[in-house]
């Protein structure tokens, strides 16, 4: 395996090249795993290993504790003033901006994401450290009005080391979500990232310390969840835990913590988002942005919108509209213009779908396109749609990550009120009409943590973004996630002369 690697790219995108040996970010110095233990990352398009990458077991966890803790207890990080802090994180959203294109192509060759759509997401990163590098100077406690002769104040702190878990379906847009308010706060942050695709955090990690960030307040380790990831969440020197994954995992890193220091936990999980569709909607639009809302980053979205309620009336034409999209839908190289897209991520999530596909049909669905494997090399997948989904089906009930679009028929409000939330999971849901009572009523009955009217997948840097009932506690983005990286400390001070 020779020293450096390069991406089988279309002329017109940069080639990218990337060292074939990726070690861990301890305490501000790239590092191999203290027990030599590696594995490869593989190229979703091909299944060929792009790098070989340390794998860090329970004494590189500790380590990257003891390091950021040391940056944390002793400084300079939560010591720096804010606007230092703020400075170093404006400085690594440049040098980010610059190196937009490598990123965006590591992104692709990792995940298998379109170049296109890596393109869009690696700016959207450099916005929300943008967005969190001016929050850093401005959070700041009150001043309480209390009984008696006291003079009361809140000071927000930081909340301290903060161990972050990360999947591989954004792996650099979901590290910013959680790297960026928790440094932009104050506090020290161990980042693992994905199995599947370690190289996009690894990558950026050295334009942090080029940005001037000090030795141990960003770490980043690379390894497996059973090992790396609950060695993190049983730590007994972290001090909060970021999640964003399966709602299985979730429930684990709860378990985790509440076995070691009931350490506070942030989860952003799974979802079964409802998409509905009204009889007074532009059909067209509705059409186009249902397919988007499912299809889009292969249909590996947690916010997917992966029931598609059409008013009857409109049930037909629908579903004929929805069929022809998707036969339009152009899969291919990911790294091809053009190309809408790619892989599914590996051979288990690719075995996960294929299995759904096959019980949509023998449930009784309506397998309208596509439900077959393209090719016989890397992961991709016919873009698939189902109608005539029942409620009571599978496909209608878990969450499938990837290309599968179900499509359900209703015939009033109540009903699909009742339908939409009758599941576990309470992450989103779409709305498309043209009545504003319709959608005022859709927008408080449903019981989620994000609606879209006649529109989906808006994200943005100050938009709060989490989940009701099993899709997750608390929230990303906006001011709503400093909140959980800050502690309150009430201060309550006599006075002697309380006339004044
Ligand atoms: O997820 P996991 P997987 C859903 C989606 C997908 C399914 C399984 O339905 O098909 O989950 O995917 C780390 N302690 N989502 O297996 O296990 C793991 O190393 C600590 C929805 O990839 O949740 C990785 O970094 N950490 C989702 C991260 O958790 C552990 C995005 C996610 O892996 C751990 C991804 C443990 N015991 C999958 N076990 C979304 N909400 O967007 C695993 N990990």
């Amino acid at each position: 395996i020779g020293a450096s690697a390069s991406a089988d790219v279309e002329p017109s995108i940069a080639p990218v090249q990337i060292d074939r040996t990726q070690q861990l970010l301890i305490d501000g110095k790239f590092v191999d795993a203290a027990s030599g233990k590696t594995f490869p990352t593989l190229d979703p398009r091909t299944g060929d290993t792009i790098a070989i990458v340390a794998e860090a077991g329970t004494e590189d966890v500790n380590r990257s504790v003891r390091a950021a803790r040391k940056a944390f207890d002793e400084g300079p990080w939560p010591k720096m003033t804010a606007y230092e802090r703020s400075r170093i994180l404006l400085r690594f959203a440049d040098l980010l901006e610059k190196h937009n294109d490598e990123v965006a192509a590591i992104e692709t060759w990792d995940s298998g994401k379109t170049y296109e759509q890596a393109n869009v997401e690696i700016p959207m990163v450099v916005r929300l450290f943008r967005y969190y590098a001016g929050w850093a100077d401005k959070i700041h406690g009150l001043t309480v009005p209390a009984d008696g002769p006291y003079h009361v104040q809140t000071l927000h702190e930081p909340i301290g080391v903060a161990g972050q878990i990360v999947p591989w379906n954004f792996p650099l847009l979901i590290f910013s979500w959680k790297v960026a308010p928790a440094l932009a706060c104050g506090n020290t942050v161990i980042m693992k990232t994905a199995e599947q695709t370690p190289l996009s955090a690894l990558y950026v990690s050295k334009l942090f310390l080029e940005a001037g960030l000090p030795p141990g307040v960003l770490n980043v380790i690379t390894g497996s969840g059973a090992i790396t990831g609950a060695a993190l969440c049983s730590h007994m020197d972290v001090d909060k835990l970021a999640f964003t994954g399966s709602t299985g995992t979730g429930k684990r890193i709860l378990e985790l913590s509440a076995q070691s220091n009931l350490k506070p936990v942030t989860l952003e999980l799974g979802g079964k988002s409802p998409f509905i569709v009204c009889e007074d909607a532009d059909v067209d639009a509705a059409v186009e942005a249902a397919h988007s809302a499912l299809f889009f980053n292969q249909g590996q979205c947690c916010c997917a919108g992966s029931r598609t309620f059409v008013h009857e009336g409109i049930y037909d034409e629908f579903v004929e509209k929805a069929k022809a999209r998707a036969l339009k839908r152009v899969v291919g190289d990911p790294f091809k213009r053009g190309v809408e897209q790619g892989p599914q991520i590996d051979s288990m999530q690719f075995e996960k779908i294929m299995k759904y596909i096959r019980s949509g049909i023998e449930n009784g669905a309506t397998l309208e396109s596509g439900g077959q494997r393209i090719g016989s090399k890397g992961y991709y997948i016919q873009p698939t749609v189902f109608s005539n989904v029942e409620d009571n089906m599978l496909i209608a009930k878990e969450e499938i990550f990837g290309p599968i679009q179900s499509i359900l028929k209703f015939n009033d409000l109540e009903e699909v009120i009742r339908r939409a939330n009758a599941t576990s999971y309470g992450l989103a849901a779409g709305v498309f009409t043209q009545n504003m009572d319709t959608a005022n009523t859709l927008m408080r009955a449903l019981r989620v943590g994000t609606v879209w009217i006649n529109c989906y997948d808006i994200f943005d840097a100050a938009i709060p973004f989490g989940g009701y009932k099993m899709s997750g506690q608390g929230r990303v983005r906006g001011v709503y996630s400093l909140h959980s990286y800050l502690q309150v400390k009430a201060v309550v001070t006599a006075l002697k002369n309380p006339t004044w």
